[in-house]
């Protein structure tokens, strides 16, 4: 059959097979891949009464979708076979796609996983996003090492993969009026409207069933017209009419970090009006009564950014469908369950209740009434001591700010950190005064990663390996990994584990090459720290370490040595300055050490810029060391952690989100662990930190730190990195500086462990087989248990 649409295809473009140019294979591969889904699409999960997950989030880092198209359909061989009888590589037609970069970070990835465990294990759901028209970013490196942005229209060639759903289409209202109707009765009457077009990117699970991605994108319902532009009435003065086609323009590329614009408020809104109308009209085709809503439907908030939702549906209930208070009420709160991702203050979301009185005035008078209903509830818990503290930390509307993780957790029937460390903090923390006046709400749900794309399709040789030892299809089961156990110590294995590594090393050899320029040393440690850029996550710290191991290595030409290559991959927000000075910081060091011919096969650093799903694909198999180095308490839990580990890495990191359970399981004898604590890092700062002691007293670390300040990093300029070496000695919230010391020894001990070859390949055989636990179709049948069908 492929072979008649390859006629076909060739015969409109009056060529030959042979002529075809790689582009052109990619593009039939992609169009008989995406005929054969749209038969069937969307095969839905088994007709039951299981609940429905609508899953809405900002952001869905899907990554590259032929290739695991292809695998999940079972027809991977086929299109390769194909491929090879006209002499291509499926391999390089793949690398033809472009990776829609639908988010910033781990938060947008989780969700894309997510999709994928859901669809293979046949939990029906939809997810709901943005058609962003620019992704995030692509970085680039100026002249002295500085971060450069450009844009990434990623959807002009990707519009194979997608389909658009005209009659789903939604109108979505802003501003305007409120009109009070009597009693409990209102009526919005928006000023302007935006339509929201749905185009579906059809998620195929792994021998599972295909249900959408839908994702939506504003456009102006009527061509703009000047007349009605001039008569000032019509619109809001100030605000003027958002340019439809704008609202959706662009991702907002912060990750931990709110901005407060007012653009983005309207995102989240049009992204939660257009999703909950759409929900409510499947639900209500089927013939269900509104009370049905949460015995059909869950509503999982991915973080805070949809939580917009919670009051929409309120409204929806109220106003269009004329339901009291209370009935609505009982609703909402069954339906909504909420996922919390951070902790660090900068990135709980608060809204200036000004802006959204006049963006949504009809949602604030509805958060007005759930705050009041939230007062009562909190007077008659508390006694009159413990009153005012508690209202302090559970009230939505405080200061003159709308606070929506506060907001999420009063509508929600469940909420849920993502490692056990970050959901005991979220209570403990975060949220003591809610833990007591809403018993039971507070779960964990430890983070996943998909084995599909992270060992299936990006360590093709490991999967060979996996296959010829275990019994079972891991890919479905990943706790089947146990089963290579026994192996950890048998040589033939060990050489075949070993083999695999160093193949992969040699394929991101060539990559950092053709990138970069750069001949890496093959036989050196790849130590890899690929993530976004933000000081809690400490690139920092792995740079100082660098930065003391040259100048040891200087001082010492004839010092043995364990050879690295210190691997570097991540954005930085535009808006963040001290992140992207560590980046050129990084860049300015790499520069120095790379061109010294004393580091010649001892000491290497490569940084590979625009960090993206696919680059992922290629560093994860390749990596000896997985660092994980956030001061304890600030990464939720990390999901790159899993994926490295998973593939053989050994983890050197601090007991923080994930590592803490990946420690566990691995076996603390496999894993590297140094720093603070949560607790000491607590009693570090009761007793007053001052990072500039740790400078003072440690040789080591003074020197590193002057040679980032006195310009041999930096062309001699002694400005360059100045904002950073001030943070560093006067300021470092993050604790670098305390952890020095201790970091410097674990990489003492990574490098002692390396040189005895067979207990480091046993230990990171043990990690692949010992992690299974860390599949997202775990996390997904935990949401399932916990949460979505808790009874
Ligand atoms: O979510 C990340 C956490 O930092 C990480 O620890 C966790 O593993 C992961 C999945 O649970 N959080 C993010 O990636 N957050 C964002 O990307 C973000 C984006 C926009 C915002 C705020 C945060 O406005």
């Amino acid at each position: 059959m492929a072979e008649q649409a390859l006629h076909e295809y060739c015969e409109r473009l009056s060529l030959q097979p042979k002529d075809l140019s790689t582009t052109m294979w990619y593009q039939f591969i992609a169009q008989i891949s995406q005929q054969a889904i749209l038969q069937n699409f969307p095969k839905n999960a088994p007709l039951t009464n299981t609940r429905k997950v609508n899953y809405l989030s900002m952001e869905f880092l899907i990554g590259r979708l032929l290739g695991n198209n292809l695998m999940s359909l079972g027809v991977y061989q086929d299109a390769e076979s194909l491929l090879a009888k006209y002499g291509q590589n499926l391999v390089d037609v793949l690398e033809q796609e472009r990776d829609p970069s639908l988010g910033n970070g781990g938060l947008g990835r989780l969700a894309a996983c997510y999709l994928d465990s859901m669809a293979s294990l046949a939990q029906p759901a939809v997810g709901y996003g943005l058609h962003y028209q620019y992704g995030l970013f692509k970085q680039g490196f100026g002249s002295t090492g500085e971060q450069r942005e450009t844009g990434d229209g990623w959807n002009r060639d990707f519009y194979l993969q997608q389909h658009h759903r005209p009659e789903l289409q939604q109108t979505v209202g802003f501003a305007g009026e409120v009109l009070h109707c009597g009693d409990d009765r209102y009526e919005w009457q928006p000023a302007w409207t935006i339509c929201g077009e749905a185009f579906d990117l059809p998620v195929v699970g792994y021998k599972g069933v295909q249900q959408p991605l839908r994702l939506w994108q504003g456009y102006s319902e009527t061509a703009f017209d000047l007349a009605q532009f001039n008569d000032g009435d019509y619109l809001l003065a100030e605000s003027k009419v958002v340019d439809a086609s704008k609202l959706t323009k662009v991702l907002y590329p912060n990750d931990n970090h709110q901005e407060g614009k007012e653009l983005r408020l309207m995102q989240q809104y049009f992204h939660c009006a257009c999703s909950i109308a759409d929900i409510l009209r499947e639900h209500l085709a089927k013939g269900r009564s509104l009370q049905q809503l949460p015995e059909f439907e869950v509503i999982q908030l991915n973080d805070t950014h949809p939580a917009i939702a919670i009051p929409e549906l309120m409204r929806v209930l109220l106003d269009q469908h004329q339901l009291h208070w209370e009935d609505a009420w009982a609703i909402c709160s069954k339906t909504f369950a909420y996922t919390n991702h951070t902790l660090l203050p900068e990135a709980l979301e608060q809204w200036d209740q000004p802006l959204l009185a006049k963006m949504l005035p009809r949602h604030l008078i509805i958060i007005d009434r759930i705050n009041n209903e939230l007062y009562q509830q909190v007077k008659a818990e508390f006694s009159e001591d413990e009153f005012s503290q508690a209202w302090q930390e559970t009230a939505v509307l405080m200061n003159n700010k709308v606070r929506m993780a506060n907001l999420c957790v009063v509508g929600s029937f469940a909420v849920n950190g993502v490692a056990q460390i970050h959901s005991d903090l979220v209570v403990s923390d975060l949220f003591p005064a809610y833990a007591r006046l809403f018993k039971g709400r507070f779960h964990n749900v430890t983070n996943g990663i998909t084995p599909r794309r992270w060992i299936r399709q990006s360590n093709p040789a490991l999967s060979q390996l996996l296959d010829q030892h275990i019994q079972g299809d891991w890919t479905k089961d990943l706790e089947l990994l146990r089963q290579i156990e026994p192996l950890a110590k048998d040589p033939q294995f060990q050489t075949a584990y070993r083999q695999i590594k160093q193949q992969n090393k040699q394929v991101l050899a060539q990559v950092i090459q053709e990138t970069i320029g750069l001949k890496v040393n093959e036989n050196a440690i790849f130590d890899v720290q690929i993530k976004r850029f933000h000081e809690y996550k400490r690139q920092h710290l792995n740079l100082l370490n660098i930065i003391a191991t040259y100048q040891e290595l200087k001082a010492n030409p004839a010092q043995e040595c364990v050879p690295r290559v210190f691997i570097f991959a991540g954005k930085a927000a535009p808006g963040y300055f001290m992140a992207k000075q560590i980046i050129q910081a990084i860049n300015g060091v790499a520069k120095v050490i790379n061109s010294d011919p004393d580091m010649q096969g001892k000491l290497q650093v490569a940084f590979l810029p625009d960090y993206r799903v696919s680059l992922a694909e290629k560093i994860i198999p390749a990596a000896d060391v997985s660092e994980q180095i956030s001061l304890a308490g600030k990464e939720a839990s990390g999901t790159g952690n899993m994926k490295l580990a998973l593939n053989g890495a050994i983890t050197l990191g601090t007991l923080d989100g994930a590592n803490v359970e990946i420690a566990e399981y691995a076996g603390e004898e496999n894993v590297v662990i140094f720093g603070h604590t949560v607790d000491s890092v607590r009693q570090l700062r009761t007793e007053g930190y001052v990072s500039k002691r740790y400078y003072e007293q440690d040789e080591t670390l003074r020197k590193a730190i002057d040679a980032l300040a006195d310009g041999t990093f930096s062309d001699g300029e002694t400005e360059r990195f100045e904002a950073l070496v001030n943070d560093m000695l006067h300021h470092d919230y993050f604790c670098v500086l305390a952890d020095f010391a201790s970091y410097r020894q674990a990489q003492q001990e990574i490098a002692k462990r390396y040189q005895n070859q067979t207990a480091w390949v046993e230990s990171t055989i043990l990690n692949t087989a010992r992690l299974g636990t860390f599949s997202s179709d775990r996390s997904i049948r935990d949401y399932q248990t916990r949460i979505w069908y808790k009874a």
